[in-house]
Formats: structure tokens, C-alpha cells, sequence
């Protein structure tokens, strides 16, 4: 049998998510080969995945797939969600914590030259067609992932990756609010269709009978919740002009309660099964513009901070501030202001070997 050859690869812990990045020049050009190889590197199907790199969680069987842009950007990101326990490989959603890696990882793989001090790098994100600039710090023209960034969800501290987004909203849908409306009634429930990067379902936790402040797991191991909300996706999904969504990992479905520790907003996301042990970066923006305009299902929820200080979106494991406006403009809401925090470390740089078949 033939030996079966090492990719390069780096593996990295990015923001609250782990993943495998990739040059694209490293992988097969062919989408159904390269997603092959990707199961087989992460060790999908299996809820263990004991044989290949993913952590058993959707948060850790990430992949990001880079390569040199010349378009308007310094390099393309197209990011890819893996399976766990089910062999299926999506492009359809972003993750803008995976994102906090790309920047280091160009540097690293010479595709972006590091300016002394800090480098910016300008990433086109190939799954939404929108743009994010990363600048971090690179003394001496290498990246210093060490720093004193504190990130809920992340033990220690780590070096400050600032992300700032544009052409956020709508990017998946069309439309910051795709409905047309910024409250909709859906399975017999109120709730906020909107994608401000991360297609997203906001629904009261009240209206569901949570309280919105369950642990992940005691949210996972409610059969009946699961299958309400379930349900409440897929209708809010044709809504929203997203088509029948049963196999895509979007729309998220946030749960929203009042702030419990000083915040603007409690989130519980769903991924849409496993629970977010935090929440993503895109997810959060979303949650903040979701909640900032009037007559949205969380409006009445939030405690909103005076106009241009951060929102603080809480999550079960602690919170994110994220820097994000919304104003009116000519045909109706638009996004003015997204940005975030981030860190990000790498683990290790090598050659990973995939299992040799599915
Ligand atoms: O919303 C998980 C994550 C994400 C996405 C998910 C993300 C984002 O935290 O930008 O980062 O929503 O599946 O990695």
C-alpha cells in the first residue's frame, strides 16, 4: 500500500476555536477531494475522533484555507465547519474566531511581509465576500502571539489580535434584518431574523421557558428544546430566503435574557445543536446589532451602553465586548462600526497525516 504523505499545517487555538490552517497551494484543488482529506485529517465521522486532529466539538473541527488575494485584500480566507460525528464538510457560515489566526498565519507562511512593531493584514473572507483587517504585534518580523489580552473562555493571556470589519451586514442573507422586519412570529414565537455576519435567530429564553442562564450542557440534554427550536430554525430560515437549512450549520439560534453581571445582553448560542461555550465573534456582532434597534425581540432585554461604548454580550463563559453601531441610512438600518478583540497561539507547525480512508 502506498505511504500516505504529510500536509503541511498549523495548528492553532483562535480566539475560543482550534483549528488546522492551510496554504490552498497545499491542498487539492478539487472541492470533494480537499473535504475528503479534511475528514480524514480531523478524523470525522466518529464523536470521539480519536483518530485525527479535531477535539470532539464543532468549536475544534475548524479549518482555514488560505491563499495570496490581489483583490483588494492581502489574502483570502475561505473558512470550512467539519462535522464531529457526521462526515459533511460546509462553506456556507463564516467564523470570525478562526479569523483571528489568518493574520498571524500569513506572516508565518511569508505571504505577508511583518512591518516592524505591528502588521495589518487585509483578509478577504471568501464564505460572505466581505473584508476584516487583523493588526497584531510582530517585534523584530515575527508574530508575538505572548501579550496580557484576558478572552473569556481562554485560560491566561494572550497577545491582542484587533479585528475590524466591513461589509458585515447582510453578508450571508442580503440584508442586516433579511426578513424585511426587525421582529417576526414564527412557530408561535417572537423573534429577530438578522445577519450582521453570522446569520442569526434571536428568541427570547422566556418565550422557550429557559431562563437563559443553563449551563451548555443542561441546554443539550433537553429533548423537548432541541426539538422547538429545531423547528423554529428551519421556518425562520425560509423567512430569511435561506431555503431549507437542515444540512447547514446557519442559521445560529441565540437564546437572549436580561444581563446577570453587568453587561448589555445574555446570549446561549446554538450551533445549532452543540451549545456555543461561549459565543462566536461574527455571532456576537450580530447579537449586538440584533438588540440596538428598537422593537427588536431583545431591545427590552438589553442594558445599553451610552452611544459608542462597547457592548457587552455575556455568554456561559463569561463575556465579549465588541465595538459595533447601527444607524439609520437611506434604505433603512446600516451597520457603521464593527469590531473586536481577539487572540490567538500557535500549537504546532508541522505535517499532519490523515487516516488513509473515511
Ligand atoms: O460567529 C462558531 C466560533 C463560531 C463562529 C459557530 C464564530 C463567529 O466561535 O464569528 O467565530 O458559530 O459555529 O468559532
Amino acid at each position: 500500500m502506498a505511504a500516505v504523505e504529510g500536509i503541511p499545517c498549523l495548528y492553532m487555538r483562535a480566539g475560543t476555536s482550534k483549528g488546522a490552517f492551510f496554504l490552498a497551494s497545499d491542498l487539492p484543488d478539487d472541492p470533494g477531494d480537499r473535504d475528503n482529506l479534511l475528514l480524514r485529517i480531523m478524523g470525522t465521522p466518529d464523536p470521539r475522533q480519536i483518530d485525527g486532529l479535531g477535539g470532539a466539538h464543532p468549536l475544534t473541527t475548524k479549518v482555514a484555507v488560505i491563499s495570496p488575494s490581489g483583490d483588494g485584500a492581502d489574502v483570502n480566507y475561505l473558512f470550512l465547519q467539519l462535522g464531529v460525528d457526521t462526515a459533511f464538510v460546509t462553506d456556507r457560515q463564516n467564523c470570525g474566531n478562526i479569523l483571528a489566526g489568518v493574520g498571524p498565519f500569513a506572516v508565518e507562511r511569508g505571504l505577508v511581509a511583518a512591518a516592524e512593531g505591528h502588521t495589518e493584514v487585509r483578509i478577504r473572507m471568501v464564505n460572505t465576500d466581505s473584508i476584516a483587517t487583523a493588526r497584531f504585534a510582530t517585534p523584530g518580523g515575527a508574530v508575538d502571539y505572548d501579550g496580557d489580552l484576558r478572552i473569556d473562555g481562554v485560560p491566561g493571556t494572550a497577545g491582542a489580535i484587533r479585528l475590524n470589519f466591513e461589509g458585515t451586514a447582510g453578508s450571508s442573507t442580503g440584508a442586516l434584518f433579511p426578513t424585511g422586519r426587525v421582529l417576526d412570529h414564527v412557530a408561535g414565537m417572537e423573534v429577530t431574523c438578522v445577519d450582521n455576519g453570522m446569520p442569526s435567530v434571536l428568541v427570547r429564553a422566556s418565550d422557550l421557558g429557559a431562563s437563559g442562564n443553563e449551563s451548555p450542557a443542561d441546554l443539550e440534554g433537553d429533548a423537548g428544546l432541541a426539538d422547538r427550536l429545531g423547528e423554529l430554525r428551519l421556518s425562520a430560515a425560509k423567512l430569511m430566503g435561506m431555503g431549507d437549512v437542515t444540512r447547514d450549520t446557519v442559521p445560529k439560534l441565540v437564546l437572549l435574557s436580561a444581563p446577570e453581571a453587568g453587561g448589555t445582553i445574555s446570549t446561549r448560542s446554538f450551533l445549532p445543536v452543540r451549545v456555543h461555550t461561549s459565543i462566536g465573534v461574527l455571532g456576537a456582532l450580530t447579537v449586538g446589532a440584533g438588540v440596538l434597534p428598537e422593537g427588536t425581540v431583545g431591545h427590552g432585554l438589553a442594558e445599553l451602553p451610552p452611544p459608542g461604548a462597547p457592548l457587552r454580550i455575556e455568554h456561559p463563559t463569561g463575556h465579549f465586548d465588541v465595538d459595533v453601531a447601527v444607524e439609520p441610512s437611506s434604505d433603512g438600518l446600516a451597520v457603521t462600526r464593527a469590531a473586536a478583540l481577539r487572540t490567538a497561539r500557535k500549537i504546532f507547525d508541522g505535517y499532519v497525516f490523515p487516516r488513509p480512508r473515511l
